[in-house]
């Protein structure tokens, strides 16, 4: 049986958790939650599997495999049956290019965001001490570097209006292609829009919905997605248990990101 490293909010985790609930597979669940700065819940040995030290990792007939997006291309080729990879060799290229944005600067600037509206606030209640350890176990250096910065400065992060133009970049990429077609890439649901629809539910859990109000069809595709019982089994009812900092920290910084986001 498959097992998944992953804790509720992630949004590499989400969207591994989709793409399972989608097959039907059987999984056991461990939880690796160091994301408010509890570096000692990494298992021992886990840095094997994942260098890095994050979440998600599966493990299956004794290996670890690291990194979302080749999770779900993993999980198609060792459970095909039901895919989620379109059928032509185009559209399957159209698939990996839309994914491929992901570590193209959408998730690093996903983590700016997030750390400079919500989570900076949880790593200062944390104390000084701790978030030091935090981020001396922290393989990824330019990860660290950039937490640093964003930690200090919040909204004022030299780092914030690329990371948001980016957003807008992609939402705005995606609403243009689903002005036609229901669907990222080809004609069914593929693991592009599996991928991708977890920064979706990020940016809402910051009550930044109004900034995306105007591309109707992102949100439509949305609305389609989150009726899928998948979708409900893999997010929803995972939840997030920093939902209160996220809305409360959202809604004080909503008028500095719309300015941004419109810049
Ligand atoms: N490129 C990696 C990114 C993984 C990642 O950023 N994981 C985050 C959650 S989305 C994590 O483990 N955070 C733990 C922490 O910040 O301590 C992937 O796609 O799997």
């Amino acid at each position: 049986m498959l097992t998944l490293y992953h804790y509720d909010r992630s949004t590499a985790a989400q969207r591994v958790r989709l793409l399972i609930e989608e097959k039907g597979l059987e999984w056991k669940s461990v939880i690796v939650d160091t994301a408010r700065g509890d570096v000692d819940q990494l298992p021992e040995n886990y840095h094997q599997m994942n260098p890095k030290g994050l979440v998600p990792v599966v493990e299956n007939k004794g290996r670890g495999i690291a990194e979302s997006t080749i999770i779900l291309e993993y999980l198609e080729d060792a459970f095909p049956d039901t895919s989620f990879r379109p059928t032509t060799a185009e559209d399957r290229a159209e698939m990996r290019l839309w994914n491929h944005r992901i570590g193209d600067g959408v998730h690093v600037a996903s983590r700016t965001i997030g750390v400079c509206i919500a989570n900076r606030f949880i790593y200062l209640e944390q104390g000084k001490e701790k978030i030091e350890k935090y981020h001396a176990h922290m393989r990824d250096t330019v990860r660290r570097d950039n937490d640093q910065v964003n930690i200090e400065m919040g909204l004022q992060s030299p780092l914030l209006p690329d990371a948001l133009t980016t957003f807008r970049g992609l939402f705005s990429d995606m609403n243009a292609r689903l002005k036609d077609h229901d669907w990222l890439a080809g004609t069914a649901y593929s693991l592009a829009d599996i991928a991708l629809v977890v920064y979706l539910r990020r940016m809402e859990s910051f009550m930044m919905a109004p900034l995306w109000q105007n591309m109707t069809h992102l949100t439509e595709w949305y609305d389609r997605i989150r009726k899928r019982p998948a979708y409900e089994k893999a997010v929803t009812a995972w939840g997030d248990v920093t939902e209160a900092t996220r809305t409360e920290h959202g809604t004080e910084a909503f008028e500095t990101i719309e300015r941004l986001w419109n810049a």
